[in-house]
């Protein structure tokens, strides 16, 4: 790879008009990709950190005036003709005026900061119809209230709700602090996978699935987002509650497509819980898999910014660069649920509502030149489903065909 890249400039803009990054892409996505279990489809993340602020110019002005929603269902068919077939978008409920999602309110209602719920689901109606599958980001480890920390509506729950550690239990300004315990939440929170608990969210109220109400909640709220257009789920933050909800979810729903956000580092933890995710228990050894939910490879996108500093020999393998993609621990196909990426929402490049850099996201992980280029060359052509960021292949993609040309 390296000598792709040498200083030879005539040679480098010979490939980049050979290989624009657009048809290098396009070449990778068609024939190249090795996927998830029995599995080769290529998912486009549908969104970036600053996708909400876009059709609000009286808030945001430097955003246009088309909302996200407009601009997904715009480019179904370019996404179609570039072969992705699965589109994550944003959370689908409401979180706000101004919300990327990730604090959701309402879920019941799907309005939001992307648009309303006509042009939602005239966005996924423009996928399914160019043969892509939208899939939708599902917030339940944690919701907000309305106005406050635990007034809930749509659906409306009680204090019941939340786990009975929760941080609102204790602080004053809460509305609920010093609940009786009999009146909170009773938690799970001790799981096979992870040592001492699931993880509790300070910034949200952490939602107790082991109660019914939540669980048939949950189940009705992903049957509507069915109903919607969705047909698969990306689930947010599931080291924060038990990996058997997850299995009960999916195997109720059926998802085409199941992924996890799990903490970031903890690759022996997400085979415990891809593991306890299996929709059939009864499978043994790789079998059991089949029916499990993917997670996202973070392990292998913090190995590949070796790319940035040229250190191509931390790129070896499995464990020295190459994450779950690569991860065949006790002889099992642990690499078949990886989702790998190169950038997502909450890495690289970001900016305040004001526009300014946010302090510790001055910089994408990988810039736009040969890095991102090397970078997605090793995600498309490794084991797991690889996801594609929006402003790679929207915004980025056509700044090298200009290049190429010049
Ligand atoms: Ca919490
Ligand atoms: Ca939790």
């Amino acid at each position: 790879m390296e000598q792709l890249h040498a200083d030879d400039t005539g040679f480098r803009e010979t490939l980049y008009l050979l290989f624009s990054l657009l048809v290098f892409w396009q070449l990778c996505v068609s024939t190249w990709a090795q996927s998830g279990f029995d599995d080769d489809r290529v998912m486009l993340q549908g969104f970036y950190y600053e996708s909400y602020r876009f059709g609000h110019p009286d808030k945001f002005p430097g955003h246009g005036t088309q909302l996200w929603y407009e601009i997904v269902k715009a480019d179904a068919p370019a996404i179609a003709a570039a072969n992705f077939d699965l589109v994550w978008m944003p959370p689908p409920s409401y979180a706000g005026d101004f919300s990327l999602g990730y604090n959701p309110k309402r879920y019941f209602r799907l309005d939001n900061s992307f648009g309303s719920r006509k042009q939602q689901q005239a966005a996924l109606a423009a996928l399914l119809n160019s043969g892509v599958e939208p899939i939708a980001d599902i917030v339940i480890n944690h919701r907000d209230g309305i106005n406050s920390w635990a007034d809930f509506k749509d659906p409306s729950w009680g204090t019941w709700s939340i786990c009975t550690d929760d941080e609102a239990f204790i602080n004053p300004s809460s509305g609920v602090a010093n609940t009786p315990a009999e009146q909170r939440g009773k938690c799970e929170e001790v799981v096979s996978y992870r040592p001492g608990s699931t993880y509790a969210y300070s910034s949200f109220r952490d939602l107790a699935h082991t109660d019914v109400r939540v669980r048939r909640d949950i189940v009705r709220y992903l049957l509507a987002l069915q109903s919607l257009g969705y047909r698969g789920w990306r689930y947010d933050m599931v080291h924060g509650y038990g990996a058997q909800w997850i299995s009960l979810y999916n195997g109720i729903t059926k998802p085409t497509f199941s992924v996890g956000e799990y903490d970031w580092t903890q690759q022996a933890e997400e085979r415990g819980w891809i593991w306890a995710t299996a929709t059939d228990n009864t499978a043994a050894g790789a079998a059991h898999l089949k029916t499990s939910s993917d997670v996202f490879d973070f392990e292998t996108q913090f190995g590949l910014k070796s790319i940035v500093g040229s250190a191509y020999t931390q790129l070896y393998g499995f464990g020295n660069g190459i994450g779950l993609a690569g991860d065949t621990t006790d002889g099992m196909p642990w690499k078949q649920r990886a989702v790998t990426f190169v950038e997502n929402h909450d890495t690289g490049f970001r900016t305040n509502d004001d526009g300014t850099p946010q302090s510790d996201h001055r910089s994408d992980s990988f810039a736009n030149n040969w890095q991102v280029e090397q970078a997605y060359a090793i995600v498309l052509t490794h084991p797991g489903i690889p996801c594609v960021y929006w402003k790679h292949y929207f915004e980025w993609a056509p700044i090298f065909r200009t290049r190429s040309r010049r």
